[in-house]
């Protein structure tokens, strides 16, 4: 989303799902994980909206949608590409806006080619590194060239190291400037929209069929429904969550979405957009002020070693001057942060103390950083309200790696998995750990829950909203402020008086928060922080109102400046709570927004370009003829006093350089993006590639998986042989993992509930009917699911909830496995883990793991107990021959021998590219 529209987050509010005249749930099971947020789909619906669910399983959601199709798992790219297909050979898309809005007129370097020239790779691929490097991806420069990044690396290592594509969570990828060549015709073959309308073209229904599972008569009623609604008077919401993300080409599933709301004009505009659903409460809120280990707050990229060296150099690869947009100022935003966390000690001959910053020096994500344990590079470990011994993918990898270290501490509410795992694991289990041999030295420190803490919470649509104290924590229960304000209290006392040079950075912090009568920090004062204030001048001291206020010349300190406003004239406006959100009908007096409260994002493009509502229907933010200002019913998402007709000269750089019709302000060209010559690491447009494992073959190209994917190839990370390999049949089946309403995620919250743990008592697998038949699984008895890395046991629930589908003239058959349980002793009800039968292969982007698609095999009774566990384990993966490379080739043999299952027949739209 951040490289298609400049900000990763939803694009409107949940309360704006009410207005949709049709919603496409994809990739979430919205009615049991957000059942709050959709009240508003049920709102929508209730004025005549039509509800499409398209999910692998059929679930609640499904029983309230108008229709739920069946798809296979990680096939998305192929449906959504389908209906821009559809749209474009159609005549269907929106041209005033797509002309004005997008980028769809710029020409694109004449070196570019497609995955459709190159049989499956965009050019620039290296295939020693599986980089790729974008410069001819880039827009057509008028003397020829193209139009590079600002200081920025085009490829190596370095960049998925640094998962870049989290960066444009707040603004869009830098380019040099925004000078680029147009064809408003779209005619020239070079042009944005020539080249996606290439690129898609054997996105038929028929490939649909072969590639989703989904029949022409399905596809054909999705794509009228969507196209029906959309347009002038009419508009499409797309919802999604992990059932998206959680895949190798996560990031890209997603990308297509964009592309395809972009021509339908379904972005800015009432009903419109992407909702990115977020799953906890905060984690809009924990990328904004970011756990991640490549991002500082606001999205600033953490400095990396070697290329961000300096200041300077830092500040021109973020935000260049030459570049339209907010994103140009990304001087100030980085000195206030420096001046909030360092003071005076910040000043500018020492570049505002930019040194005391880390540097990236690789990968350090939490997979990378458990395979880092195991080679005994890690000593401590926090674990701070994250169970990953059951909620991270290969479990039994999360166990093994916490085996190795000298110290953790985990920070919860009950006595997870991950505290007890040297005691009752399944590995202590099977005999692989003792825990006498075991040298981890476990804390186990008592958390304060949400009601036991002040504080604030970001959810899903950038809405930040305080939540008051109930009651005090229990005992020693402790919030994080708290506990980490002490730490660094404790730290700080046994480092006074240093002279190493090392220790400046935390000697120098501000660390002074005020406290109350029992010694905790007000968390009042943090968020005053965040916001920022005048550190000089008559204003000294005072809060600011808005990031615009930001200076890069020492005078302004703000902690997160997306979040500047949000303690405005030092109000709380996170506390608002305005009954119904006040009178406007964008709620604005519930909590505050970031960026500068507004609430739908690009509202701008909720007019046409001469600043008129596109239909009476739809208006919402219009331009004001006589005050000569953006008016409506939110805060225009555009520079207020900006006519529509402004044609500012692009070398301008900055705001400055917008012009009247550039709605997607934090771009660096103003433009929407259909593609995106910058950003992604995997490719300028979205292609499918099957998942890293998968029982069917690339009905597209002969490659396989994605060829940029981040892969682990280690002897505890085997694949299970994909389709066309040998041994593919030992693992002949899809599985994918979910929520149940009942459960929250690893359990940590619910499965040590007697009242929750009663409604859903022991992990169970999903299966069809056929499926049981086929593999004489009973009704409520167990099975046992094996893949290479693991077998696990769970109930069986037969159920025409899941579909067979037909590929390419193959039965593939899907299993549904919950994830919320685990092995250990303390919780009211345990069971195996989902995660321990997932291995570790990641989106480059943001280095998500594939959770939502892997091959397994299922078989009816118990798994065995102890020792033997690991030797049926062995006989699979030596029945199956998976070998450290098996699946983690980067660029498939396109002469490979393919291999048909036994007694069905040869299908030459399986067979692929090659022989097409
Ligand atoms: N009750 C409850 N609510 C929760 C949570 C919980 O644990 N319990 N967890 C919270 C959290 S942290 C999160 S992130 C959210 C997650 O919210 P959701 O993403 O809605 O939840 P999931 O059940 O993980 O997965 C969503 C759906 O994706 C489908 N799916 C799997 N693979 C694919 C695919 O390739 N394509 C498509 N189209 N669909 C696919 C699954 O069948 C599933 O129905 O929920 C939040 N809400
Ligand atoms: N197979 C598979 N794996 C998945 C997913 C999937 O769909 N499929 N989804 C992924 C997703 S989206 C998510 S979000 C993760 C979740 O994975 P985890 O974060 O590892 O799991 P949780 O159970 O949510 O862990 C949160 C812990 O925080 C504790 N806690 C609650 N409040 C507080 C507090 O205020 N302070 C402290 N210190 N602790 C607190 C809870 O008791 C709980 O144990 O799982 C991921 N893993
Ligand atoms: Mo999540």
């Amino acid at each position: 989303m951040g490289a298609s529209f400049g900000r990763g987050g939803a694009t409107q509010p949940l309360q704006d799902m009410a207005n949709a005249d049709c919603i496409v749930i994809q990739g979430s099971n919205m009615a049991e994980c957000h059942p709050v947020g959709f009240q508003w789909v049920t709102e929508a619906k209730k004025r005549g909206a039509t509800v499409i669910h398209v999910d692998p399983r059929f679930t609640r959601t499904s029983a309230v949608a108008d229709k739920h199709i069946p798809i296979r798992a990680g096939s998305d790219v192929v449906l959504l590409g389908a209906l821009i297909n559809y749209i474009l050979t159609n005549d269907l898309w929106f041209k005033e806006y797509v002309v004005a809005y997008t980028n769809a007129a710029t020409l694109i370097n004449e070196n570019y080619r497609d995955t459709e020239d190159l049989g499956g790779l965009f050019s620039g691929f290296d295939p020693e590194t599986g980089q790729y490097d974008p410069t001819t991806w880039s827009y057509a420069d008028a003397d020829g060239g193209g139009i590079g990044a600002p200081g920025q690396e085009a490829s190596g290592q370095s960049a998925s190291d640094s998962a870049t594509g989290d960066q444009y969570g707040s603004g869009g990828p830098p380019l040099e400037h925004a000078g680029v060549q147009r064809d408003d015709t779209l005619q020239h073959p070079r042009t944005v929209f020539q080249i996606v309308k290439r690129h898609y073209a054997r996105y038929t229904p028929e490939m649909v069929r072969d590639v989703c599972g989904i029949s022409v008569g399905d596809f054909d009623y999705l794509a009228r429904t969507i196209t029906q609604n959309s347009g002038r008077e009419r508009t499409t919401c797309f919802a999604y969550a992990v059932g998206w993300t959680q895949h190798t080409l996560g990031a890209q599933f997603i990308r297509t979405a964009t592309i395809l709301q972009l021509l339908l004009g379904n972005v800015g505009r009432p009903g419109s957009g992407i909702m990115a659903l977020r799953g906890h409460a905060s984690i809009q809120g924990s990328t904004d002020i970011p756990t991640l280990f490549n991002l500082l707050p606001g999205y600033l990229p953490m400095p990396k070693a070697g290329s961000h060296d300096t200041f300077a150099e830092y500040v021109e690869a973020v935000g260049s001057k030459k570049q339209k947009g907010f994103w140009a100022n990304a001087d100030a935003y980085t000195v206030s942060l420096l001046k909030a966390w360092w003071g005076d000690a910040a000043r500018e001959d020492n570049d505002w103390a930019y040194d005391y910053l880390p540097r990236l020096n690789g990968p350090h994500g939490t997979y990378q950083t458990v395979m880092s344990m195991l080679d005994d590079e890690v000593e401590g470990y926090f674990l701070l309200g994250q169970n990953p011994a059951v909620g991270s993918a290969h479990g039994r990898m999360q166990r093994l790696g916490m085996a190795h270290l000298k110290w953790l501490v985990v920070r919860d509410l009950n006595l997870i998995e991950s505290a007890t795992f040297w005691k009752d694991s399944p590995e202590i289990a099977s005999g692989e750990l003792r825990t006498e041999d075991i040298e981890t030295e476990v804390f186990f420190m008592p958390a304060a829950t949400h009601v036991e803490k002040a504080g604030s919470f970001t959810q899903t649509q950038r809405l930040v909203q305080w939540r008051h104290q109930a009651l005090a924590p229990p005992g020693q229960c402790q919030s994080e402020l708290d506990f980490f304000f002490k730490l660094g209290q404790r730290i700080r006392a046994k480092l006074a008086g240093s002279t190493d040079e090392r220790d400046r950075p935390l000697l120098d912090l501000t660390w002074d928060y005020p406290t109350d009568e029992h010694g905790e920090p007000l968390p009042e004062s943090v968020l005053a922080e965040i916001n920022g204030c005048h550190l000089t001048g008559p204003d000294e001291g005072t809060p600011l109102s808005s990031y615009n206020e930001l200076r890069a010349d020492g005078s302004t300190a703000a902690g997160c400046w997306i979040y500047t406003g949000v303690y405005a004239e030092g109000v709380n406006q996170a506390a608002r709570r305005a009954p119904g959100g006040g009178p406007s009908p964008s709620q604005s007096e519930w909590g505050w927004a970031w960026p500068a409260d507004r609430r739908m994002l690009y509202n701008r493009a909720s007019a046409d370009p001469d600043g008129k509502p596109w239909s009476d229907r739809k208006k919402y933010v219009w331009w004001d003829e006589q005050q000569g200002r953006w008016v409506g019913d939110d805060v225009p998402d555009f520079p207020a006093d900006r006519a529509p007709g402004s044609r500012p000269d692009p070398a301008l750089g900055g705001p400055a350089a917008l012009a009247g019709d550039d709605a997607f302000i934090m771009q660096p060209d103003g433009k929407g993006w259909l593609f995106a010559p910058r950003g992604l690491l995997d490719g300028p447009l979205p292609t499918h590639y099957e998942p890293q494992e998968s029982p069917v073959a690339n009905a597209l190209y002969p490659q396989q998986q994605s060829p940029s994917r981040v892969i682990f190839p280690r002897k505890d990370n085997l694949s299970a042989p994909s389709a066309g390999d040998p041994g593919a049949d030992v693992f002949p089946y899809v599985f994918t993992t979910y929520r149940l309403t009942e459960h929250h995620t690893a359990g940590g919250m619910s499965r040590w509930l007697p009242y929750l743990s009663e409604l859903q008592p022991e992990m169970f697998c999903e299966v069809s009917p056929e499926l049981a038949a086929e593999r004489g699984l009973e009704p409520y008895g167990w099975a046992t699911i094996v893949s290479p890395r693991a077998a696990i046991e769970a109930r069986v629930l037969v159920t025409e909830r899941m579909t067979p589908l037909t590929i390419g003239g193959h039965t593939v058959h899907q299993i549904g496995l919950p994830y919320h349980w685990g092995v250990g002793g303390d919780a009211v009800v345990s069971g195996d883990a989902a995660n321990d039968l997932l291995g570790l292969t990641l989106d480059p982007n943001v280095q998500i793991q594939e959770s939502k698609a892997g091959s397994c095999d299922i078989r009816p009774g118990r798994r065995p107990q102890g020792p033997a566990l690991l030797q049926l384990i062995e006989e699979y993966q030596s029945r199956s021959g998976a070998t450290t490379e098996t699946d983690n080739v980067r660029i498939t043999d396109p002469a490979r021998e393919i291999i048909d299952p036994p007694g069905e027949q040869d299908d030459p739209a399986k067979e692929g590219w090659s022989r097409w």
